[in-house]
């Protein structure tokens, strides 16, 4: 090949050719460092990384409309009709712009003087890492005249960018297939998760379209146009309809402001239920441990409801909201743009910037004082609210001293049900919440009693949603929990007194199953969050078949373990194995139970992050509200996996 690009022109070309393939060398090495992990999750943030960088070219002002297609064999593309990437010959690497953006670790978007005031990309590892974890990726570019194309296999070139056509369009394409040696446990798109990440871009960037399609089954073609002028106000009203929750004014509240190169802006609306939805965003990245632009945002909140209630005598004299009370019921969307982000915490979830929490509270403070002035009506329905949940507040410490006095009076005795462990040390120890009675019996004898604790739930299901924190107290499901773990809940939380290292839920994977594991996590969520940002609470995994030949037995955890074991104990001959189906965890005898599900030398249990126990507080929400087109919709979507509830 007259134009093999491995054959180097030059000396300074050769080393960078070199220097090229060690970068991406070091991302097929270790991809869990630039994309987070190779599960699902790092997959999928293949996609993001590429549309971060089409919405670049929006928000610049020279796109209109971003395709996202997942088509056949789970190849993803996306086009912008933006500038194209420049393909000209970069001046320090001697090769194509164009080339440098996919095959020199973080190119993107910053090369050259036109670069974006806003980095984008989810950690701006951009489009080289994609590359260098895709099979294959093909880029088009189209600049108005000619139609340029590259193949890459694994991050590689052998042929320069080249001109495959006229063209009088602008725009950039890029078609990437991830790479299944990487991409181990799946290579395999969820419809869903893509969706509600574009959905979220479109809301955080208002007026950008974005067309998302599936087209991997040409019989169900699915398209959605995500597009919303309104921007985040368009958010928290989809989060308010979506949860079948109702809006207590008419209109969405929204304030901005720029200091600098940086702009905040918020969206708030208050809703009939008594929970705080706030999600905040740093260069359209979910900070979900919030930070300083979250914190800039509650302080301003407090305050000005304290104000204004003070300026108008609403407030009684000494009487004070606290944040709790302002954010009861409250839905709001934080989303800052800096040019330089600072995250922080362990997973980097939290924004460091501490400049960002004055220009955030100030202008907050400011511009929500003067919407209020100007809208009493809307401001004395926000007041009243917040002082109803003063009293309820109030109330709750009432009933709190109550359960107190009363624990104290039955020397803080442990639940009559709770089997305990006899060990103490939490570095080891572990509680089982199981639900059903002969669950529980199996896992009290299957189990260790040095370390693992049981806990059998029984009793009626308390409708968190629409409970303030006072009915915790009084529910006999949930307080064997909370008395159990030892932390007491809410403002009370302490995690030092925590009885035991794990929380593991271990529930049936049924319907009923389900139920109970959306009903604890959103109470854990709820209540007692850091129980779950420190990592403590656990899903059991038990099995769904015993596979059997005579005395060789394999437990499967899903039907195509279970079909690779038949064919393992059958054998050559395809002698007869035996098969069940486990409809419950009651119907394993003690020692499979620890042996499949408790054994932590054999078992798998399921780490809850943040993330999942939002999910769960979601579904709960829909699951319980009043409203029935929401959960009608929520079962229509997820009808496999609640196949059989009865609603
Ligand atoms: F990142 C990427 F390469 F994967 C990618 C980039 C993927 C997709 C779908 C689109 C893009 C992209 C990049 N769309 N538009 C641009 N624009 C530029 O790179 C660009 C164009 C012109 C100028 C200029 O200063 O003239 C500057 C830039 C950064």
């Amino acid at each position: 090949m007259a134009e093999n690009q491995n054959v180097p022109k030059d000396q300074k070309y050769d080393e960078n050719q070199i220097q090229v393939l060690e970068g991406l060398e070091a991302v097929r090495v270790r991809p869990g460092m630039y994309i987070g992990s190779t599960g699902p999750k790092g997959l999928h943030h293949l996609v993001y990384e590429i549309v971060d960088n089409a919405i670049d070219e929006a928000l610049a002002g020279y796109c209109t409309k971003i395709d996202v297609k997942i088509l056949e064999g789970n190849v993803i593309e996306v086009s912008d009709n933006g500038r194209g990437i420049p393909v000209g010959i970069h001046p320090k690497e001697g090769i194509s712009a164009a080339t440098v953006v996919y095959t020199v670790l973080h190119a993107g978007g910053k090369f050259g003087g036109g670069g974006y005031k806003v980095a984008g990309g989810l950690h701006g590892v951009g489009a080289s890492v994609v590359n260098a974890l895709s099979e294959w990726l093909e880029l088009t570019v189209k600049d108005g005249k000619n139609i340029y194309f590259q193949r890459f296999e694994r991050g590689k070139y052998k042929e320069d960018i080249k001109i495959i056509g006229d063209t009088s369009e602008t725009g950039t394409t890029v078609r990437f297939k991830a790479d299944d040696q990487i991409f181990e446990e799946t290579t395999v798109y969820d419809y869903e998760v893509l969706l509600k990440r574009l959905r979220e871009q479109a809301f955080l960037n208002a007026g950008v379209k974005i067309v998302f399609a599936d087209l991997r089954d040409p019989d169900n073609v699915v398209e959605e146009t995500l597009h919303y002028e309104g921007g985040i106000r368009e958010f928290v009203e989809h989060i308010h309809k979506t949860r079948g929750l109702e809006p207590l004014s008419e209109n969405v509240i929204y304030v901005s402001g720029t200091q600098g190169d940086s702009t905040a802006e918020v969206a708030l609306q208050y809703n009939d239920s008594y929970n705080e939805v706030i999600l905040s965003f740093a260069n359209n990245i979910h900070t979900i441990d919030g930070g300083s632009h979250e914190t800039g945002f509650k302080n301003a909140l407090t305050k000005v409801i304290n104000d204004y209630g003070k300026k108008f005598n609403l407030l009684k004299d000494g009487d004070k909201l606290i944040g709790e009370d302002v954010r009861e019921g409250l839905t709001a969307i934080v989303s800052v743009k800096l040019t330089n982000c600072e995250f922080e915490g362990q997973t980097k979830g939290r924004l460091g910037n501490p400049e960002v929490r004055p220009f955030v509270e100030n202008m907050v403070y400011e511009k929500l004082m003067c919407f209020l002035e100007e809208n009493p009506e809307v401001a004395h329905n926000i007041f009243e609210k917040s002082v109803a949940a003063q009293r309820a507040r109030e109330a709750a410490k009432k009933a709190r001293e109550t359960a107190r006095r009363k624990s104290a009076m039955e020397s803080a005795s442990l639940p009559g049900k709770l089997a305990d462990c006899s060990d103490k040390d939490t570095t080891y120890t572990e509680l089982y919440i199981v639900e059903g009675d002969s669950a529980g019996g199996s896992a009290k004898q299957g189990r260790d009693r040095h370390y693992q604790a049981i806990l059998p739930l029984w009793g009626k299901m308390l409708n968190v949603e629409k409970a303030r924190i006072d009915k915790v107290y009084g529910n006999e499901k949930l307080m064997p929990v909370v008395t159990a773990l030892g932390t007491s809940i809410g403002e009370d939380f302490d995690i030092t007194k925590l009885r035991y290292g794990k929380v593991i839920i271990m529930a049936d994977a049924d319907v009923d199953g389900c139920h109970i594991r959306t009903l604890l996590l959103t109470f854990f969520f709820r209540f007692m969050r850091p129980l779950i940002q420190n990592g403590n609470v656990y899903i059991a995994q038990p099995p769904l078949f015993k596979v059997w030949r005579g005395k060789q037995v394999r437990y499967a955890f899903s039907d195509e373990e279970r079909d690779v074991y038949i064919k393992e104990l059958a054998g050559e001959n395809g002698a007869k194995v035996d098969v069940q189906r486990y409809k419950g965890l009651g119907e394993m005898d003690p020692q499979q139970l620890w042996e499949t599900t408790m054994n932590p030398e054999t078992r798998t249990i399921l780490k809850i992050e943040m993330e999942d126990a939002i999910k769960a507080d979601e579904i709960f929400t829909i699951l319980m509200g009043d409203k029935v087109a929401p959960r009608r919709d929520f079962i229509e979507k997820n009808a496999k996996s609640v196949e059989n509830l009865d609603v």
